[in-house]
């Protein structure tokens, strides 16, 4: 395996030399130094706190439902991949569609908790219900689980490698579509990528286990988007284009975002290949009577399945989602009860039951869905850190707009700006940026970019007024500038000049595809430059890595360096450590098991460390650690 995934190896260069070229395919890290390694990480969090956790916050007591385990005479039921890979993607398409439910992509794998816990959701809470998943819902369409910024958080966050995510959960579902959220040409970052970098990480994507690649384009410029639905439907996979719903067609006074605009849209699409349409209501604005309007009427002009994502954050996703099967709708996005709801999507019981024994029932087991709602109601009790203090659905978001995915995570951003208190103040200047952009479509990036503006305001006490009258006095944040340089593309209406000039001042932006003016990245040379960083094997998945998220992958391997592989440890154990006299059994690979108990941690020494004893399989071993607080 440390061969095939070796770059050189997939790039198709490899001879017979290679293996003795590269000596280091043959060094395996020792047992011994993994258990050691494991030990820092847990004396470490113990002491003081884990990423996001504040020291001395109480590890809650969590019992994880213990779920069944699928014997070989219990085999895995035939779903969407299968059928795709028996008749390809236009017969399954056409097999959905003569079926006659309403399909149901589940979300709670990606956006639910990008959306309601800042993206933190770990890769084992996700294994350890994927074979109940794949046993019990081969009546869904898909499994959005995948892309948006669960890729970069997994790194930066997590400590833990975004591909091995997806190739695990593959091995384990390998009968329902896998679905990602891609940027366009922003792939899974917050900037324009070079098309080869783009192309390369679709590649990758695709062979690692993606079916179903949701494009969108942060302002709706079709040019960021064409390349992708190319290059996914080179690989097989199918593509999904998205428009991205802002306003409200319902409302005359709203004249930019109208229903003409987005129908002309989708047409431009389809024409572009795509082979889904899916509507992209990123902040939970379309109301049940336009989301009728708008399905009726795409319906009229456009011959494709049509997908809808909404989030629930004002509360009115269920009936939203109704209204749009009511005319005609096709696949719906829906989370699971215990994430679902608030910024996440509509709760999938709730459809589920809404359009049980209709003609367009969904097909999917309401008993099973509460199991699996009661697995993620205990295991969502790790992750209290990264809750936002919503309880309910506010009507608020049709003032700020701002998308589902970017609510906890701009309050996280506040808090770390010292604005944790002002947080109102943000969500209210945010609306003041967009008018001021001259309303624009709001998520990744073009959201973020909003945000960073809007913490730059509020942080240097501005309103849009006192903005106007010293714009040209101020250094505006980095996305800021991007944006209207042009590096995003370009939005519906263009910019308007006298902030534009403001922000860029000697700088001379630019009105074409920005893959078109930034340079291809030189895979080789990246892969030479990460062999000299990195101690082990490079792969080619490493690279697609490194060309998106340079310091992030670089800072993320040496984590992984100093601790080994922390998502082998339960998320209690992640986030929290150990109690004194806790015990945890961590499979560090296949059949190799370690016994971790916590027997004591001493008093701050002099020096300001604490020693944290320990028993690993039954011997003493005592870490000495830095008491930060
Ligand atoms: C993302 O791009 O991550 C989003 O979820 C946008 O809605
Ligand atoms: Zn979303």
């Amino acid at each position: 395996e440390n061969v095939i995934h070796h770059a050189q190896f997939q790039s198709g260069e490899y001879t017979v030399n290679m293996i003795e070229n590269h000596p280091e395919l043959f060094v395996f890290s020792k047992r011994q130094n993994r258990a050691n390694r494991l030990l820092h990480y847990i004396a470490e969090v113990t002491v003081n706190g884990g990423e996001g956790v504040k020291p001395g916050v109480k590890k809650p007591h969590v019992e994880i439902p213990k779920q069944k385990n699928y014997g070989t005479s219990d085999p895995i039921p035939e779903g969407t991949r299968d059928i795709m890979r028996e008749r390809g993607v236009d017969g399954l398409l056409q097999w959905m569609k003569d079926d006659g439910r309403v399909w149901l992509t589940d979300t709670t794998l990606r956006d639910a908790h990008q959306s309601l816990l800042a993206t933190r959701m770990r890769t084992y809470d996700l294994l350890n219900i994927s074979d109940v998943i794949a046993h019990e819902f081969p009546q869904l369409f898909s499994l959005e689980m995948w892309g948006g910024a669960t890729f970069d958080t997994s790194m930066r966050f997590l400590k833990e490698d975004p591909w091995e995510r997806l190739a695990q959960m593959r091995e384990r579902i390998p009968n329902i579509l896998f679905q990602m959220l891609l940027r366009g040409a922003n792939a899974v970052g917050y900037r324009n990528y070079p098309d080869n970098v783009v192309t390369r990480f679709i590649d990758e994507a695709a062979v690692t286990g993606i079916d179903v690649f949701r494009i969108f384009d942060s302002l709706n410029w079709l040019p960021n988007m064409q390349l992708s639905i190319e290059r996914v439907r080179m690989n097989g996979k199918i593509a999904e284009a998205a428009i991205c719903y802002t306003g409200d067609i319902l409302d005359a006074s709203r004249t930019k975002f109208t229903l003409s605009y987005y129908v002309d849209l989708a047409k431009k699409l389809e024409s572009s290949g795509a082979q889904i349409l899916a509507i992209k209501d990123m902040a939970g604005l379309l109301k049940p009577y336009a989301a009728y309007q708008l399905v009726k009427v795409l319906k009229e002009h456009v011959g494709l399945p049509i997908h809808l994502h909404t989030h629930d954050t004002a509360s009115t996703g269920v009936a939203t989602i109704i209204k749009a099967v009511e005319a005609g709708l096709d696949i719906a996005d829906v989370a699971i009860g215990s994430m679902s709801g608030l910024t996440s999507q509509p709760n999938s019981t709730a459809v589920t039951a809404a359009l049980a024994n209709s003609p367009r029932d969904t097909q999917v087991d309401l008993s099973k869905l509460a199991d699996v709602s009661n697995y993620f109601a205990s295991v969502r009790e790790y992750y209290a850190p990264f809750e936002s203090d919503a309880r309910a659905g506010v009507l608020d978001v049709y003032e700020h707009e701002m998308p589902g995915g970017q609510y906890t995570n701009l309050q996280k951003q506040a808090e770390s700006l010292g604005l944790g208190d002002r947080f109102d103040e943000v969500k209210r200047t945010y609306r003041e940026v967009n008018d001021m952009l001259g309303d624009i479509v709001k998520v990744t990036p073009s959201s973020k970019m909003v945000g960073d503006f809007a913490l730059f305001m509020v942080q240097n006490h501005l309103t849009s007024e006192e903005l106007r009258k010293r714009a040209y006095d101020f250094d505006y944040p980095a996305s800021v500038v991007d944006y209207f340089m042009g590096y995003m593309g370009q939005p519906p209406g263009g910019f308007p000049e006298w902030l534009q000039k403001a922000v860029l001042k000697d700088r001379t932006p630019f009105t074409v595809r920005p893959g078109t003016l930034l340079e291809a990245v030189d895979f080789d040379a990246l892969t030479n430059e990460l062999n000299s960083k990195i101690k082990r094997i490079i792969t080619t998945r490493d690279v697609s890595s490194y060309a998106l998220y340079p310091q992030v992958f670089l800072d993320f391997m040496k984590a992984h360096e100093q601790y080994g592989d922390v998502s082998k440890l339960d998320s209690g154990t992640f986030f929290y450590g150990l109690r004194p006299g806790e015990q945890v059994e961590v499979e560090i690979a296949p059949g190799k098991t370690l016994i971790i108990k916590l027997i004591s941690v001493s008093s701050v020494r002099a020096d300001g460390h604490r020693i944290v004893f320990f028993e690993l399989n039954g011997q003493p071993r005592e870490i000495e650690v830095l008491d930060k607080q």
